[in-house]
C-alpha cells in the first residue's frame, strides 16, 4: 500500500474490464489517479495531470468543489434512496424546477434518468409514444445522422452514427434513417467558431421525408456539435434549418445536449447558443458536475401533458423509469452543482474565455500532422492526418505523451478533443496547447 492508499499489483487489473479502453495496452501501463482537485488529477504515482477534457466532457466546474461534495455528503448520512415510482422526495422537484429556469423557454418539464444513453433512450421513447397517444401511431420513424454519438443503448446505437459502435450489435432498431455529417475539410477546414458551408446538408431531410412520408417519421436526434466524433461545429444556418423542416412535417425535434449543455458551448445550452429550440433535450455529465451519475430529458409541456391526458383515473401515465431516476444523491449534487454554476458565473466565464482559447488553439493550424483545428466556446478538435495503413495510431500516441508530460487530452479516431473545465486559467490554456504543440513534434 503506498500512501495514496493503492494497493495494486500488476495482476489485480485483471478481473476489471475497462470499456471504451485498450485493455491490453492500458493494463501493460495503467493510467491510474487517485485523487483530483479542480484542474488536476493526482496519479497513483503522486504526479499532477492536467485536465484538458473536463473529464469526458463533464466535469464542467473543476473536480472536487466543495459546495457539491459537501451537498453529496449531508444528502447520504440524511436519507440515501427515496422510492422512484409513486412516490419522490423534494430534491427531484426543485432540481426540475431550476433547470425549467435554465433551458430555453418552452422546454420546461424535466424526466430524470441516470446517464446519457438512458436519457436517449427516454427521449425516442417519448418521442414514439407521444405521436401515438396523438392518433399518429404510423409516426415510428428515427432519424438520426452520420458520425453522431447517442450513447451505447440500443436506442442510442441506432440512431448514432459511429460504425465500430454499431457493426458488432446487429439487429439494431428498424426504420432509422441517418441524415449525412456535416465535416467537410475541403470547404471548412481551420474554421473558427461555426463553418460558413454546409447548411444546405439539412435539406437532405427533405429527402427522407419525400421517400417514407412525413407520416412515418416520429423524430430527427443531433448532437447540436457533435463532440465525440471529434467536435464537429454545426454550420452556419444549419441547425435553424433543421427546425424549419421538422416543424414543417410534425417531426420532433431532439437535441442530445449531454455534451453541450452547462456552459461547453458559452451558453447554458448549444440551444440558447444557436438560437435555435429543440422539442426535446438530453443532459447528462455537466448537470451533477459528472460527481453522482444522472441526466434528464427535458421537453415541452404539451408532450408531457399528452400523456397525463391520455391516462385514466389512478393509471400510471408513462411506462417508463429507472430505479435510480431522480436519485436523492444525485439530485443534492445536481442541486449544488447548478447553485455554484451559477454563483461562479462560469458559463458566461467560459463565453468570455472563448476567444483566447480560439487563438491558442488555432496556434496549432501549422503544427506536424495537423489537416484541421476548429473550435467553439471551450472546446476544440485538431485533426491529424492519419498515419499511413495505421488510422488512429498518430492520435493516440499523442495522447499517450500528453499524459506522460502531465496533461490529458482526448484521441478520437485521428482527433484530439480539447475541452477543459469552465475553471480553466488562461495559463492552463497556454500549458494544454503548448504540451500538445511540443509533443505533435515528436510524433511519426
Ligand atoms: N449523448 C452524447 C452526445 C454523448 O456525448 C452520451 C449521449 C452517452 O452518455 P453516457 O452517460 O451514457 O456515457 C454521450 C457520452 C468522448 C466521450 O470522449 C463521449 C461520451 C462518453 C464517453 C467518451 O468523446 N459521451
Amino acid at each position: 500500500m503506498n500512501d495514496t492508499g493503492v494497493a495494486l499489483g500488476p495482476n489485480d487489473l485483471e478481473a476489471a474490464w475497462k470499456p471504451f479502453t485498450a485493455n491490453k495496452q492500458f493494463k501493460a501501463n495503467p493510467r491510474l489517479f487517485v485523487a483530483a482537485k479542480d484542474m488536476h488529477y493526482t496519479t497513483a504515482d503522486g504526479r499532477k495531470v492536467l485536465d484538458g477534457t473536463a473529464g469526458l466532457w463533464c466535469v464542467n466546474a473543476g473536480h472536487c468543489r466543495d459546495p457539491i461534495v459537501k451537498a453529496i455528503q449531508e444528502q447520504a448520512a440524511r436519507m440515501d434512496y427515496a422510492t422512484a415510482f409513486q412516490m419522490g422526495h423534494p430534491g427531484e422537484f426543485e432540481v426540475a424546477s431550476k433547470l425549467a429556469l435554465l433551458a430555453p423557454e418552452g422546454l420546461d418539464h424535466v424526466l430524470f434518468a441516470n446517464s446519457g444513453s438512458e436519457a436517449v433512450d427516454t427521449a425516442l421513447k417519448v418521442a414514439i409514444a407521444y405521436h401515438r397517444l396523438r392518433g399518429e401511431g404510423t409516426r415510428t420513424r428515427l432519424i438520426g445522422r452520420e458520425r453522431g454519438y447517442h450513447g451505447v443503448g440500443f436506442g442510442g446505437i441506432s440512431v448514432g452514427g459511429m460504425v465500430l459502435n454499431r457493426k458488432f450489435y446487429g439487429p439494431l432498431l428498424s426504420g432509422v434513417d441517418h441524415l449525412p455529417h456535416t465535416h467537410n475539410l475541403e470547404q471548412n477546414a481551420f474554421s473558427r467558431g461555426q463553418p460558413e458551408s454546409g447548411a444546405h446538408l439539412a435539406d437532405v431531410l427533405e429527402s427522407i421525408v419525400a421517400l417514407h412520408d412525413a407520416s412515418t417519421i416520429a423524430a430527427v436526434i443531433v448532437e447540436p456539435m457533435s463532440g465525440s466524433a471529434g467536435v464537429l461545429v454545426p454550420p452556419k444556418g444549419y441547425l435553424e434549418r433543421l427546425r424549419q423542416i421538422c416543424t414543417k412535417h410534425g417531426i420532433l425535434l431532439i437535441f442530445d445536449e449531454v455534451i453541450t449543455g452547462f456552459g461547453r458551448l458559452g451558453a447554458s445550452f448549444a440551444a440558447e447558443r444557436f438560437g435555435v429550440v429543440p422539442d426535446l433535450m438530453t443532459l447528462a455529465k455537466g448537470i451533477t458536475n459528472a460527481t453522482v451519475p444522472m441526466s434528464a430529458v427535458m421537453l415541452r409541456a404539451e408532450i408531457y401533458q399528452t400523456f397525463l391526458d391520455a391516462a385514466a383515473e389512478n393509471a400510471v401515465d408513462l411506462f417508463h423509469g429507472y430505479t435510480y431516476s431522480g436519485h436523492p444523491l444525485a439530485c443534492a449534487a445536481a442541486k449544488a452543482t447548478l447553485d455554484l454554476y451559477q454563483a461562479e458565473g462560469l458559463f458566461e466565464r467560459a463565453a468570455e474565455l472563448a476567444p483566447y482559447w480560439e487563438d491558442a488553439v488555432h496556434s496549432l493550424d501549422d503544427a506536424h500532422h495537423v489537416i484541421d483545428v476548429r473550435n467553439i466556446g471551450l472546446v476544440a478538435g485538431i485533426e491529424l492526418e492519419p498515419f499511413p495503413g495505421k488510422p488512429t495510431k498518430r492520435a493516440f500516441e499523442t495522447f499517450l505523451r500528453c499524459f506522460d508530460k502531465g496533461v490529458g487530452v482526448r484521441a478520437s479516431g485521428d482527433i484530439i478533443a480539447l475541452s477543459p473545465p469552465l475553471i480553466v486559467e488562461r495559463g492552463q490554456i497556454d500549458e494544454i496547447v503548448g504540451t500538445l504543440g511540443e509533443v505533435l513534434k515528436t510524433i511519426e
